[in-house]
């Protein structure tokens, strides 16, 4: 299981660009609403320095692949059909698209920068400002979690309260879609006043209960695409209302990735030199691009993954081995895994991620690079490697 990031936001504002230029795949792309029918998912990677540059010996990844000593860990995309108003309520491509966010533990909201598409995403002449869907569209999520949640709810109350169970354990019975622990249902519960018996729950109450659940559970981050076609005014506004927001363009990265791979331009985004005769036309576009992206504010989406995964929500990159001088896996694969742990993981659960029986049997772990032993407790550091002893090996 690994980590999944949802792409979302109306339909024409370019989350299948973003989505080619994160996966390098090739998603269907059009200027008109509701292009994309099914969600896409596919695989980008996060970067970080790998270890094996410490003992001069290469890694052998099993998932990702490593780089000029830099390992590329991979995480889930999913790119779904855009949402319009009322889409809760099945309007436009349908509610079921939400479903396939359920189990993204953030999403991406991608809203058009240039401001030339309407609610629904139609193309228009004069430019609207891109902000506005940012309500619209999160509200639309919000609707759907909590529809989610009130669903069947009468029967469930019903029951719940007439058995005498504890509250938080049926609730989060009713959720566990959603994948929260119980402890992080309680901790929900707890924060806002619900009434005593779910039989006197009204919607509202379940909005609500939905809203905490989603700033706990779903961060969302704000991108604005098209950034290569935005008004200088509108940019500074939006940054001023959103602070965090990024500003991309899937385009020019789609148009860049390709160019770099067909082997007409060589190097970075913002420096790059074409390698091979071009047309004027093709010159000039690319002379723009990389005028483009050496912009400081502009971020490209390739990178944005690894921001959000390990900078917002706090993963760190674990590497688990079986021997603790050479970093090898029992098969003298050097530092084979590279896994995601979320924040605050112990030395335990990485245990349990590598297989249950390894948890139930931990005895003890060993810092490799300290060559010092951990307990259970011990809360694992971004590029940790780690060897767990346990019973079973
Ligand atoms: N100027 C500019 N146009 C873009 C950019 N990204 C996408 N577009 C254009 O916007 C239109 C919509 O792009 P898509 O990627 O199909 O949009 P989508 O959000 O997936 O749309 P649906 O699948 O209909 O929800 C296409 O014409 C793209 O070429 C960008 O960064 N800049
Ligand atoms: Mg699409």
């Amino acid at each position: 299981m690994t980590v999944k990031i949802g792409l979302v936001g109306k339909p024409n504002v370019g989350k299948s660009t973003i989505f080619s230029a994160m996966t390098r795949s090739q998603a269907d792309i059009a200027n008109y609403p509701f292009t994309t029918l099914k969600p896409n998912v596919g695989i980008t990677y996060i970067e970080t320095v790998c270890p094996h540059t410490e003992i001069g010996k290469q890694c052998n990844p099993r998932e990702g692949y490593c780089e000029n000593g830099i390992r590329h860990v991979p995480i889930e995309i999913i790119d779904v059909p855009g949402l319009i108003p009322g889409a809760s309520q099945g309007k436009g491509m349908g509610n079921e698209f939400l479903d396939n966010l359920r189990d993204s533990e953030a999403l991406c909201h991608i809203i058009d920068g240039s401001g030339f598409t309407a609610a629904d995403g139609t193309p228009i002449q004069i430019r609207r400002e891109p902000w506005e869907d940012i309500e619209i569209i999160e509200g639309e999520i919000k609707q759907w979690l909590a529809d989610r949640i009130y669903r069947d709810w009468d029967k469930f109350a019903r029951k719940a309260d007439s058995s005498g169970e504890n509250q938080d354990r049926s609730l989060h019975r009713k959720i566990a879609s959603f994948g929260l622990t119980e402890r992080q249902v309680s901790l929900i519960f707890s924060r806002g006043s619900f009434p005593a018996r779910f039989t006197l729950w009204t919607e509202e109450d379940a909005m609500r209960f939905s809203e905490i659940i989603f700033e706990f559970m779903k961060p969302i981050f704000r991108i604005a695409n098209k950034a290569d076609n935005m008004e200088p005014g509108i940019r500074k506004e939006l940054l001023q209302k959103y602070p965090e927001a990024y500003l991309v363009s899937g385009e020019y990265e789609l148009a860049f990735e390709k160019a770099l791979k067909s082997g007409l331009i060589k190097g970075s985004a913002g420096g790059f030199e074409i390698t091979r005769a071009v047309s004027r036309q093709q010159s000039i576009a690319l002379d723009r691009i990389r005028e483009f992206f050496r912009d400081p504010a502009i971020t490209l989406v390739s990178q944005i993954m690894g921001r959000i995964v390990q900078e917002k929500l706090g993963y760190v990159i674990v590497f688990p081995v079986v021997d603790e001088s050479t970093w090898e896996d029992n098969k003298g694969n050097v530092l084979p895994d590279a896994l995601l742990m979320p924040a605050g993981s112990t030395a335990l659960d990485l245990a349990f991620k590598i297989h249950t029986e390894i948890g139930e049997g931990f005895i003890r772990a060993v810092d490799c690079r300290t060559r010092r032993v951990i307990g259970k407790d011990h809360i694992l550091a971004n590029s940790d490697i780690i060897r767990v002893i346990s019973k079973t090996r």
